[in-house]
């Protein structure tokens, strides 16, 4: 018999290190969910030095040092808020949260001289700037190659620029269409759509399930969204006999299956537990894995793309993911995007699943902060590969760099749109292999 031909350089146990270092360097990645918007979508494009310091990440972390009202807060402009976060967080106290190294990483990445605590010095580089030329620059050092966005019709101004035959002018930038109100606020979501003329009502009746179909159907052909997407608080149960249950059985998952794409659940949060701090004022909690299990069981032809927001959640996740297949885990989310987390979640998801995970989302909200997302989540996962490679090369087996660069370009992008069954657009305008 034949015996196969091994393609690429072999590897070795004191050659596995550098080689898996510099692959994973160079895979470019598909940002699968984030916050950033195309250029055209104008004020919801965060690209400034003072959108990165008023990161609501970082406002959270100011109000545990200061004794200021949160109205009084709320009332500064942008700018004097971004004054006060750098001095309290950079100046009166050493910037290590992730957040705010990371604002420090994102200054370094972009060449800037780290030296000077004032931040005036940071204003004037960005003064220099375009916001077209940041996002290339910052794409480009990031090595992310494709960005899926979070899109929301109900947002007027994001509305406006969709229906004026916007928001597919950047190849590179992908929707995923957004319907957290559907689920969660229906009381306050309903009279939005009936105001978009919708005929839906309170009620779930009939005519209200066909408009809410079509309501989706329309948005996802418009934005040629590549998957629908929801929140979920940790008290998520399904099924149950609530309009949870009836808008995902009536209305949400026949809307993906008409529309073949997958179906994206992030559940765990639980909103405004500290209303003052607005959108830093969320909290995660521990949810029911059970909902996801009897869901993928219940829509075995659905994708279901799966991300949890407690810790105490990860493991039994991804037990589940390997008992369906129509179960893709994706990402650290949120207060998981720190770096203790994804080597503890990256370790355990290769132990139980193989390649056969997402590793990571960046959940960006400014471009800058694709700099040292991806620079750390790169490098944990490349130091997880390295252990997990090194243990096969000890059994004897060959690893090769094209074994190599196939897992890594799974791990950054192919196995999300394998998912969506659709092929890898940076492949497709000649940009990555
Ligand atoms: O619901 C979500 O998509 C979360 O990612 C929230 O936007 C959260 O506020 C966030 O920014 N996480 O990073
Ligand atoms: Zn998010």
């Amino acid at each position: 018999m034949e015996t196969m031909k091994i393609a690429g350089t072999t590897l070795h146990l004191h050659t596995i290190a550098d080689a898996v270092e510099t692959i994973v360097r160079q895979t470019p990645v598909t940002d699968m969910h984030t916050h950033l918007f195309a250029s055209e979508f104008e004020s919801l494009c965060l690209w400034e030095l003072d959108d990165l310091l008023t990161y609501h990440y970082l406002i959270s972390e100011t109000f545990r040092w200061i004794d200021m009202p949160y109205e009084q807060f709320w009332s500064l402009s942008k700018r004097e808020q971004a004054d006060l976060i750098w001095r309290t967080l950079f100046v009166e106290h050493s910037p290590i949260s992730e957040a705010a190294s990371g604002v420090l990483n994102v200054f370094r990445q972009l060449g800037l001289d780290t030296s000077s605590r004032d931040l005036q010095t940071y204003r004037d580089a960005w003064a220099r700037m375009t916001v077209d030329g940041h996002i290339d620059d910052v794409m480009r050092t990031a090595g992310v190659r494709d960005i899926v966005m979070t899109n929301d019709p109900l947002d007027a101004s994001e509305r406006a620029t969709w229906e004026r035959g916007g928001g597919k002018g950047d190849p590179r930038f992908h929707a995923a269409l957004r319907v957290d109100p559907l689920l969660n606020d229906w009381d306050n979501a309903w009279p939005q759509l009936a105001g978009l003329g919708y005929r839906v009502s309170a009620d779930w009746t009939e005519e209200t399930v066909r408009e809410v179909r079509r309501f989706l159907g329309e948005w996802i052909d418009r934005m040629d969204a590549l998957y629908l997407a929801v929140s979920m608080p940790g008290d998520f149960v399904y099924p149950a006999t609530d309009h949870r249950t009836r808008m995902i059985d009536e209305a949400m998952v026949p809307a993906c299956q008409e529309a073949g794409i997958p179906f994206a659940l992030m559940i765990g949060v639980r909103r405004r537990v500290n209303p003052g701090l607005q959108l830093a004022g969320d909290m995660s909690m521990k949810s029911d894995v059970g909902a996801v299990e009897s869901l993928c069981r219940a829509y075995p032809e659905q994708k279901f793309l799966i991300t949890m927001l407690a810790r105490e959640n990860q493991h039994e996740l991804a037990v589940l993911a390997r008992k369906f297949r129509n179960l893709m885990v994706f990402g650290c989310w949120w207060f998981l995007h720190i770096e203790s987390m994804v080597r503890e979640m990256t370790e355990m998801r290769l132990e139980l699943l193989g390649l056969s995970v997402i590793p990571q989302h960046s959940d960006c909200r400014i471009f800058g902060q694709l700099l040292y997302k991806w620079e750390y989540s790169r490098r944990i996962i490349a130091q997880t590969l390295i252990q997990k490679y090194t243990r096969v090369l000890e059994t004897g087996w060959t690893v090769t760099e094209d074994d190599v660069r196939r897992d890594c370009a799974d791990l950054f992008g192919g196995n999300f749109w394998r998912f969506l069954g659709k092929p890898v657009p940076a492949v497709e305008r000649g940009e990555a292999r």
